[in-house]
């Protein structure tokens, strides 16, 4: 284990810190944040009133409509000079949720950030490819901080430009990879393309994936393909970013880091929390973030927590099943997300656009590949209009998206009604 003491504290310790960090959270949103505030006083709760675990159902949920609500800064508990970094991700429209960290809370994301890493077999002398973007995204420089702490060689190769991903990794001789599940089935392809045998061309016998849904027969199938053992890792920006939790090799699921995050279950129509082995809705409080902590943060992720005691790994931190999928309409494209209200917020500048639009969801090979169909608002769009609106179009979604999707602008009525209604997202890549 990467912190032999912290992974393995035994239930009652781990409460005990949990109740005294929530404590402090809840008093530190109180007298700082004024929207916690203020939701505070809406529900009859004060800071003095949390005595145990039990009281934090009394709390406030918040979601990524409260960050976008409160964009850029409105959230922060510490004055903006004390933050030193900011990362963002796709917000449920145009504008991104801003995310921002103390030096204390990049601290605290590279030790849950180790502890995935190790958990996932990374040791100092391994060389370790990060293909995650670099940027405003937290994958990167969340890899990227927690390889370097190890004591591994990391090469921040970052997204795209595969074949150089792949002379990199022979030349270099990489023995593991972070990346976005998917794409590690496309570094295979390519590799073949270019005559390189990923089982006996490379030495990447370990590999770390996130940020989207992958299944078990996906992970099966990527350490097939590669001769690797696979791991997955969960988390968001609301919660530093990758790390919240990671599945070790002996027991099922991905245990959370309870020294950092409360877990909980909630059925996503009523709120109300489940018990062990009930699917709903993951939430979760952060308890070391100091520039940016979120209660009861709504993920939108399914899951259920894992009736069990301990692992044979000899960790204790509560397992949760690995995410199955989400329970709104976002979906994610190579690892990026993706809301259907992004995408309407661009189309909706333009008076050209008419009554309906689809978001068409594919493979292309072993990648993701978003096409937008957008219907004109006149009887027969001119070829030439058409092609200049599907221009705009691009370049608009392009830099609210952060990836090139394709536009095709179609005469009024062609995209399929049901009921009369439009399917606004078409997701074909489970057939
Ligand atoms: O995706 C952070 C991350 C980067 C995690 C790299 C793991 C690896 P966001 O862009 O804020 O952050 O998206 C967070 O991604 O609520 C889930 O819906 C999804 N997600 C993240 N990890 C997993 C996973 C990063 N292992 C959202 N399995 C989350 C399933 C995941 N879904």
């Amino acid at each position: 284990m990467w912190n032999r003491r912290l992974e393995s504290l035994d239930r009652e310790s781990i409460k005990k810190i949990q109740l005294e960090r929530l404590k402090l959270t809840v008093r530190r949103l109180y007298e700082n944040v004024p929207f916690y505030r203020s939701a505070f006083k809406s529900r009859g709760v004060s800071p003095d009133d949390i005595r145990s675990l039990d009281d934090l159902k009394r709390l406030p949920m918040v979601s990524k409509h409260d960050l976008r609500e409160n964009y850029p800064f409105g959230l922060l508990a510490v004055p903006r000079e004390e933050c030193v970094r900011v990362h963002a991700s796709s917000g449920t429209t145009g504008k991104p949720t801003l995310v921002l960290y103390t030096r204390e809370d990049l601290q605290n994301w590279t030790e849950i950030m180790c502890r995935c890493l190790y958990m996932s077999g990374l040791r100092r002398g391994d060389v370790f490819q990060v293909t995650p973007g670099y940027g405003l995204f937290t994958g990167g420089l969340g890899f990227h901080y927690g390889g370097e702490a190890i004591g591994a060689t990391v090469v921040p190769t970052g997204t795209g430009n595969t074949e150089r991903q792949i002379n990199l990794m022979r030349d270099l001789g990489t023995t593991m990879i972070a990346g976005i599940a998917s794409y590690a089935l496309h570094i295979a392809e390519v590799a073949s393309e270019m005559g390189v045998d990923v089982k006996k061309d490379l030495q990447v016998r370990k590999g770390i994936f996130g940020a989207e849904a992958w299944s078990d027969s996906m992970m099966k199938k990527i350490s097939d393909v590669w001769d690797m053992d696979c791991h997955d890792i969960y988390g968001m920006s609301e919660m530093y970013g990758p790390g919240v939790g990671c599945n070790c090799s002996h027991g099922e699921g991905l245990h959370i880091w309870e020294d950092h995050f409360i877990v909980e279950i909630i059925d996503p129509s009523t709120g109300e929390p489940l018990g062990p082995e009930e699917e709903g809705e993951v939430v979760l409080t952060s308890l070391t973030k100091t520039a940016m902590p979120m209660l009861r943060f709504r993920t939108r992720d399914m899951s259920k927590l894992l009736d069990t005691n301990g692992c044979e790994c000899g960790r204790t931190h509560q397992r949760i099943a690995r995410i199955k999928g989400r329970c709104d309409d976002a979906f994610s494209i190579n690892g990026v997300k993706v809301f259907p209200g992004q995408v309407e917020y661009v189309l909706m500048k333009y008076p050209e656009v008419g009554m309906n639009y689809q978001l068409v969801v594919e493979k292309a090979g072993a990648l993701d590949q978003l096409t937008v169909l957008v219907e004109a608002n006149c009887k027969s769009p001119q070829d030439d209009s058409a092609k200049s609106l599907e221009k705009v179009l691009f370049r608009d979604l392009r830099t609210i998206l952060g990836f090139q999707p394709r536009v095709r602008v179609l005469p009024p009525m062609s995209i399929e009604r049901r009921d009369g209604k439009a399917r606004r997202v078409l997701d074909l890549r489970m057939k």
